[in-house]
């Protein structure tokens, strides 16, 4: 039997995804991944100030609502040839890891867990034998009988009451869960205290960037001055403020959300086997050391690995145009010299074609994979399809030789009874990014004492304003500003003529992974790891996809950007 399953809305993401997949009986033999809403936003940043560029991009996502910012101003400065203080890159360290940290554990409990977690299980735990499992796990105060017992009632009255929320439409008690009652519990526990915990740490971005999300940032910079006479500067209170956010956050990933993955992985094993599907990964680099540019003193590397084999990192270069390029054989888009050829992204073109879906907007009844089918590019590096994220990033680590990341994966191997070919899949992605968000928040405590220590030894500085006037500016000149953003690898990339913007594009996590097939056929990563040994248990509660489709970590926000060519809203809610 061969049909077409439509996964359309994907829910529990950013933004507007669409899986079609074509079955051969109970297994995906081929699958599709769409971006229903359309991109442009490069097209508004064309003419403006490179300066104020950062606050525009800041708004292609409200989820990582730092990172456009960050890449923004680093491709200002990286086309000016500007070096900013060290003490700005240890504060934009804190809030890149901040950003991480939060999203990571948003992502995990309120996006991903209920792929693995069943809330009708939940119900019928015994709330005393599943505190006494959580103390256990982790030292998280919270972790009481009182507590356990309060929010399983509260889940009981939620569900009772005909308006579930976010619990609506779930495949509640689908034999695709497999985790024992009070593992269900502690999770759905762990749910709600996370979300008292993240109102917390987001405090890191206020103090630096003013609020959150789009915390305030400027090209040469921070936007937070320090002086530690001054009552709205960051000064000796507020740096106190940072280092207990710091605490707050190490706490919570040390003692509930890595026990927590670890603890749910082991009953998930089986998915260590599927989900792979590219082998391929790259991450640009981020985080220097000490304030350093250098990109030899990165936190995490940069590198490109391809087929699996971690003896080799390829080099990779985000100015040399014939590494990164976007291809949009299959994306509503048309490059003026036709859609076999990719472009580099400092020649990049975001042009609308509607052709190949027939002229008709969203909603399809099917789509014509044969002809464009997203509003995502299809980037590729040297030719290649790559995945980015956390997976990439930890592999990358363990390539490298970082001791810590090598403990981390040995000991949650080790914990769940695993090969290292484990990593390579769905529930690799899960483990990864809760390693990594260790890690960060490890990381956190070095570059918080380091920035003490400048400001100890006179070093306040947080801003170049010599990159500021346009009279120093070459009359023409370019750059791009990469990160790892929590999604992955992320870039604009900024073309400056008089003093204006002349070109702008941004590549990023989401479109490299959730991008369709090139010119060649290649599928995308999302497309690939659904293609990797997916047996669906029931087709019509497709539980499978989701788990697949969400250890990415979608978000389509950032790589459709969400405003048409004429600046006019894409969508129309209409209240009855
Ligand atoms: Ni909108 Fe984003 C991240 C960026 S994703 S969440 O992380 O950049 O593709
Ligand atoms: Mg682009």
């Amino acid at each position: 039997m061969t049909e077409r399953l439509v996964v359309d809305p994907v829910t529990r993401i950013e933004g507007h995804l669409r899986i079609e997949a074509r079955m051969d009986g109970e297994r995906i033999a081929e699958a599709y991944s769409s971006g229903t809403m359309v991109r442009g936003l490069e097209l508004i940043l064309r003419g403006r100030d490179p300066r104020e560029a950062w606050a525009f991009a800041q708004r292609i996502c409200g989820v990582c609502t730092l990172v456009h910012g960050i890449a923004s101003v680093r491709a200002v400065e990286a086309a000016l040839k500007g070096a900013i203080p060290p003490n700005a890159q240890l504060i934009r360290n804190l809030m890149i890891a901040a950003q991480h940290v939060h999203d990571h554990v948003m992502h995990f409990y309120h996006l991903h867990a209920l792929d693995w977690v069943d809330v009708a299980s939940a119900l019928r735990a015994d709330p005393k034998a599943a505190a006494a499992l959580a103390q256990r796990q982790g030292q998280w105060p919270l972790d009481s009988i009182g507590h356990f017992t309060d929010v399983q009632k509260r889940l009981h009255d939620l569900l009772k009451s005909g308006q579930p929320g976010l619990f609506a439409n779930g495949y509640w008690g689908h034999p695709a869960y497999k985790l024992p009652r009070e593992i269900n519990l502690i999770a759905l526990v762990h749910d709600l205290d996370a979300l008292a915990w993240q109102r917390e740490i987001v405090k890191l971005h206020t103090l630096f960037g003013g609020k959150n999300p789009h915390p305030n940032l400027v090209v040469g910079g921070v936007a937070s001055p320090i002086d530690l006479d001054s009552d709205t500067a960051i000064n000796a209170r507020k740096l106190a403020q940072v280092q207990d956010l710091i605490q707050q956050m190490r706490e919570f990933v040390t003692q509930v959300y890595v026990p927590d993955v670890l603890s749910i992985a082991s009953y998930y094993k089986d998915w260590g086997e599927r989900g792979e599907g590219l082998g391929n990964f790259m991450s640009y680099g981020d985080l220097p050391a000490r304030g350093a540019e250098d990109p030899a003193s990165f936190l995490l590397p940069r590198g490109v690995i391809l087929g699996r084999d971690l003896r080799k990192v390829h080099e990779l270069d985000l100015d040399a145009r014939d590494q990164i390029e976007e291809y949009v054989a299959h994306s509503w888009y048309r490059y003026q010299d036709g859609n076999a050829q990719g472009l580099h992204p400092y020649a990049g073109e975001t042009a609308l074609d509607y052709e190949g879906c027939g002229g008709v907007p969203p909603p399809y009844q099917q789509l014509r994979v044969d002809d464009g089918y997203s509003f995502i590019k299809s980037p590729r590096w040297r030719g290649h399809v790559v995945e980015v994220g956390p997976l990439a990033r930890v592999l990358l680590l363990h390539a490298t030789g970082h001791r810590q990341t090598r403990e981390l994966v040995k000991m949650a191997l080790r914990r769940l009874d695993l090969s290292s070919q484990a990593l390579f899949s769905t529930l690799g992605r899960t483990l990864a990014r809760a390693l990594e968000t260790q890690i960060l928040v490890d990381a956190m405590q070095t570059w918080y004492d380091d920035l003490i220590a400048n400001i100890k030894a006179g070093e306040t500085k947080t801003c170049n304003q010599d990159l500021w006037d346009p009279v120093n500016w070459p009359a023409r000149c370019w750059g791009v500003g990469y990160m790892e953003a929590p999604r992955g690898a992320l870039g604009h990339w900024i073309d400056i003529e008089n003093g204006k913007i002349a070109n702008y594009q941004a590549v990023v996590p989401t479109t490299w992974n959730a991008g369709p097939r090139d010119h060649q056929g290649q599928p995308g990563a999302y497309e690939a790891a659904l293609q990797d040994r997916h047996q669906l248990h029931d087709p019509a509660r497709p539980v499978e996809i989701l788990r697949t489709v969400h250890s990415f970590d979608p978000c389509i926000a950032c790589a459709v950007h969400l405003v048409d060519p004429q600046g006019a809203g894409q969508v129309r809610i209409r209240v009855q």
